[in-house]
């Protein structure tokens, strides 16, 4: 692992690597092509906090406002106020898509992302014009509600949802199973488990990749904190994005070929120059 900064510093196989990145901007060519053809990211909320949307552990961030409980099953359980306020708040804005969500929508149009693993629940990669079958919410999104009974198929698009909010000073019952119970977010709450078929289909994503970029995460939620180190195919180049040192275990192994501690939109320009204009 080394840190990205000065070019002249960076071994051979980080040299390869920011040259494949750079050959990777142009629709892929069959013939003779020497950028990734398989690329996943796993995001997290640092690639949209330059759009606006706090994340977790910044200064500033979700934790100081709302404290950590915020998103626990428990909250929605005993004081479900709290989320649909939070929600409000988020849904007040019109949130734009950063550096790094135009980025991966050119990735898409030139043919060469194979998935985004994306721990976001704020809806802007599709929003940048990612094909949806290559994004993979882990957990959930904002973009939907759905009865909080598992026997229910209730949802509502957030669209729909939105026309409702002036007319709900309380949380909104479902309408379908008249059983007197919420209509939530779907999102994936502490305490919850993942939908399996969405991991299912991130983890085909990591296992297939040959360029693996981890952008604006902590890397501290389980279980996708651990799985870069348990999924991501072996030949695979590695790319470390944000303002903090990755954790100590992918420290310790050596995880990552580069490291680029720095804003994430300005690594991702400064790695993908064509594809971010
Ligand atoms: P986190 O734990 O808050 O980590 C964010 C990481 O990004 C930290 O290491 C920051 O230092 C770093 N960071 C923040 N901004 C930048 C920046 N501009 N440039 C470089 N680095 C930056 O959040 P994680 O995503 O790791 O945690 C997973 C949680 C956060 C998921 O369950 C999400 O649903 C949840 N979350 C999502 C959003 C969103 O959808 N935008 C917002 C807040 C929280």
């Amino acid at each position: 692992m080394a840190d990205e900064g000065a070019s002249d510093h960076l071994t051979n196989k980080q040299e390869e690597i920011v040259q494949k990145c750079a050959l990777s901007c142009t629709e892929m060519d069959k013939s003779d092509d020497r950028g990734y053809r398989k690329v996943v990211f796993l995001i997290g909320a640092g690639a949209s906090t330059s759009a606006g949307i706090p994340d977790f552990r910044s200064k500033g961030g979700l934790y100081d406002r709302y404290g950590p409980d915020l998103f626990h099953r428990l909250t929605l359980e005993h004081f479900p106020q709290k989320i649909y306020d939070f929600y409000r708040e988020f849904a007040k804005q019109d949130y734009a898509p950063t550096s790094v969500h135009k980025a991966l929508a050119r990735l898409n149009v030139v043919k060469r992302l194979r998935g985004v693993v994306t721990q976001n629940i704020d809806g802007l990669e599709e929003q940048a014009g990612v094909d949806t079958d290559l994004v993979h919410c882990v957990h959930g999104s904002l973009s939907r509600f759905r009865c909080s009974r598992s026997f229910c198929d209730g949802f509502l698009t957030a669209k729909e949802y939105k026309a409702l909010i002036p007319s709900h000073e309380t949380p909104p019952k479902c309408f379908m199973c008249g059983q007197d119970s919420l209509l939530r977010p779907d999102i994936v709450l502490f305490g919850e488990s993942l939908n399996s078929a969405t991991l299912g289909d991130a983890l085909r994503a990591l296992v297939s990749c040959d360029l693996f970029v981890c952008v604006g995460t902590s890397l501290r939620v389980q279980p996708i904190a651990s799985l870069p180190i348990e999924h991501v195919s072996r030949d695979a180049h590695r790319i470390w994005i944000n303002r903090d040192a990755p954790p100590d275990v992918y420290q310790e192994n050596g995880f990552f070929d580069l490291c680029i501690q720095d804003e994430c939109d300005n690594a991702i320009e400064n790695l993908f120059p064509d594809l971010v204009q």
